[in-house]
């Protein structure tokens, strides 16, 4: 089975031995391939073709120690190019390892292969997923975990507990990557998406770790779970939800794009108007405790790689001890329910007490859809005489998404890191970006143009990354080396729902948000009059989530980052029909010390 792929510039000679797809690791280096494939499967029990990664989809957890070398090898047998994104890796001195194409990098074209490396000088729970057009949604994507070196400090002794019981499952947390699926392929979404001249955000199933069915609701149980929000729409627009609890996409493009000319004849009925129920395995994750242990806890990092759902995560009958956010230690915080945006993880530590089947659940937060789905956190405990609980269990939240009364929902803008990190006292530059959207409901801007490099292939322009930055545009940022940077994310046109923005390179700073079209030059000027803003220790994360805007008033949210990685960096909405539709931004940092990319990059063809 051993063969070698040449593509100029990078010759990879595999013998035999060397090339098992699958995972070797060696102290210090860890090295993966990864064979992408185009197959059929039916994850939800009805067949259509998902790209598989070794033969598998999701793709396979690369598990690396921190302070590795990391080395991936992709192998691209599809018919379609592909790049691949490890998100939240700061790819630091690596920029040409991030993936995306046009930015850093060329498509890995059907037959060829490309190197990634980067070294692993972070910590806790990431994953890594396609950067081409909608291939997210076509599954390619999985876990990245990133062990903590042993000399890291943990913030686990303020969770109440065995403190031996917390740290021995902190030490292996179960992955949950939960995603959002079409019975159709992103191409045909795509296609059909044109035709009939709007965004249609209806979804079929709920997916964990691969795994899940459609499930269709009778019209009492969806009337009963339409939220006030959602009745405003249809009141306001005149209609129903459909059969798969989707707001009608011709109600939404009247609301966003009031003026465009729709087909809505051009879209299958099975797309959003009727429900074909259909059954694939459910995902169970198993823990046991054995005789000698006295208390049972289970780590569990919940990963979004959802195309545009933002959901509610909780489990029935439990409460949970978040400990981690997108990779960072955290101060612990006991909640019942997480609000999950498109790319967020949260790693949390669950105690067990009785023996039981405990739905693990997950429901849409998205105005479009009413949509939700469970796994099983299946906990046993050996030889005991005790039949394990099977239901019954009293959820937080409702099939809406909605907490129930007395759930506590963990809120991000009150997140305390563990580790302090030193935030620029005062920004070098403020940007203020107008979001738009456009002429149809697939049309979307992050800063008053849609960014066609997000739809296309970028090619005649050439990679942004091997050439010296060009003057800033609507379309692009420049900063120079350790400057600190604001960026205030304003909703220019509204109504807009909220937007998962997330910044490759390094972490953001979430300093705040709040109503309005931000009337103040910087942040300080807002902090001054009143604004609610922290300049003193704000959460970092590598996405954050912009407010939606109501028709009469729009939303500010406001970010720093320090500019210290010299390279090209994607900033963009990880909707992944936002991003198809332009909502990216390009950020040039440090175009004073801008890298001299190795030849085996920008060579590659
Ligand atoms: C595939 O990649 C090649 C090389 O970058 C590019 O020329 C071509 O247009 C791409 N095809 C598509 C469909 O994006
Ligand atoms: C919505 O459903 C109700 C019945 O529940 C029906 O009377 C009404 O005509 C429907 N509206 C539209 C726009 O289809
Ligand atoms: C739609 O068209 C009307 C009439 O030409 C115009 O007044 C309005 O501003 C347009 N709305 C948008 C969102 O473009
Ligand atoms: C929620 O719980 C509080 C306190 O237990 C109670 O006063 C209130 O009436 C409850 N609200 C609803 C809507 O059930
Ligand atoms: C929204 O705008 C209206 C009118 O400008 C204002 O009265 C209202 O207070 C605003 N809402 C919020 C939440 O600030
Ligand atoms: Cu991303």
């Amino acid at each position: 089975m051993g063969f070698s792929l040449k593509s100029s510039g990078l010759w990879l000679g595999l013998a035999a031995s060397a090339f098992l797809p699958g995972v070797f690791a060696k102290c210090g280096h860890s090295k993966f391939e990864l064979v992408l494939t185009w197959e059929n499967a039916s994850p939800d029990g009805s067949v259509r073709k998902v790209i598989h990664a070794n033969g598998k989809f999701p793709a396979p957890t690369l598990e690396i120690d921190e302070g590795d070398r990391v080395e991936v090898t992709v192998f691209n047998k599809m018919p379609f190019n592909t790049t691949v994104h490890f998100h939240g890796i700061h790819q630091d001195t690596t920029p040409w390892s991030d993936g995306v194409p046009g930015i850093t990098q060329r498509h890995i074209q059907p037959g060829k292969s490309f190197v990634y490396e980067w070294d692993a000088n972070q910590y806790g729970s990431y994953w890594y997923h396609a950067h081409q057009m909608g291939q997210i949604e076509d599954g390619l994507y999985g876990p990245l975990v990133i062990r903590p070196k042993k000399s890291r400090a943990t913030p686990l002794s303020a969770i109440p507990g065995d403190v031996a019981a917390i740290a021995k499952a902190a030490k292996k947390p179960r992955q949950l990557l939960i995603g959002d699926w079409r019975k159709q392929t992103s191409t045909e979404i795509t296609k059909i998406e044109h035709e009939a001249n709007m965004e249609i955000p209806c979804y079929d199933s709920i997916l964990f770790n691969g795994k899940g069915s459609t499930i269709c609701w009778d019209e009492a149980t969806i009337k009963s779970l339409v939220t006030p929000q959602q009745q405003n729409t249809l009141n306001a627009a005149g209609g129903n939800m459909t059969a798969k609890g989707c707001l009608p996409p011709v109600l939404i493009a009247k609301v966003i794009a009031p003026n465009a000319t729709v087909y809505p004849e051009k879209i299958p009925a099975e797309r959003v108007n009727v429900c074909v129920p259909s059954k694939g395995e459910t995902e169970v994750i198993s823990v046991t405790k054995s005789k000698t242990e006295t208390e049972k806890w289970v780590a569990i990092d919940v990963i979004s790689a959802t195309g545009l759902l933002a959901f509610s995560f909780s489990i029935d009958g439990l409460p949970i001890w978040v400990y981690a956010v997108d990779g960072e230690y955290i101060v612990p915080k006991q909640v019942h329910a997480l609000p999950v945006s498109n790319g967020d993880r949260f790693s949390i530590l669950v105690k067990l007490d009785e023996a039981g089947d405990f739905p693990i659940r997950v429901a849409s937060t998205q105005n479009t859809q009413l949509i939700a789905a469970t796994a099983v956190l299946k906990y046993r405990i050996l030889e005991s005489s005790v039949a394990p609980k099977t239901s019954g269990f009293a959820p937080w939240v409702r099939d809406n998404g909605l907490p129930l009364n007395g759930t506590i929902v963990y809120v991000v803008a009150q997140q305390k890191m563990f580790e302090a990190k030193t935030i620029g006292a005062k920004a070098d530059a403020t940007y203020k970006l107008q979001m738009k959207t456009g002429a149809t409901s697939t049309q979307w801007s992050l800063n008053n143009q849609g960014f066609a490099a997000a739809v296309s292939d970028h090619g005649t322009e050439g990679v942004a990354l091997f050439k010296q930055p060009g003057a800033a545009t609507d379309l692009s940022i420049n900063t120079k080396k350790n400057q600190w940077i604001d960026i205030i994310f304003i909703t220019a046109t509204k109504p807009t729902p909220p937007h998962p923005i997330h910044k490759h390179g390094n972490k953001m700073f979430l300093l705040g948000s709040g109503v309005g079209a931000f009337p103040w030059a910087t942040v300080e000027e807002a902090k001054a009059a009143g604004a609610p803003l922290n300049l003193v220790d704000p959460p970092r994360r590598d996405a954050v989530v912009t407010p939606q805007a109501s028709p009469a008033n729009a939303t500010w949210t406001a970010i720093r980052y320090h500019a210290s990685q010299p390279g090209a960096w994607l900033m963009h909405c990880h909707i992944q029909s936002h991003l198809g539709g332009g909502m990216a931004l390009l950020i040039n940092d440090g175009v004073d010390a801008w890298p001299k990319v190795p030849s085996v990059y920008a060579n590659y063809q």
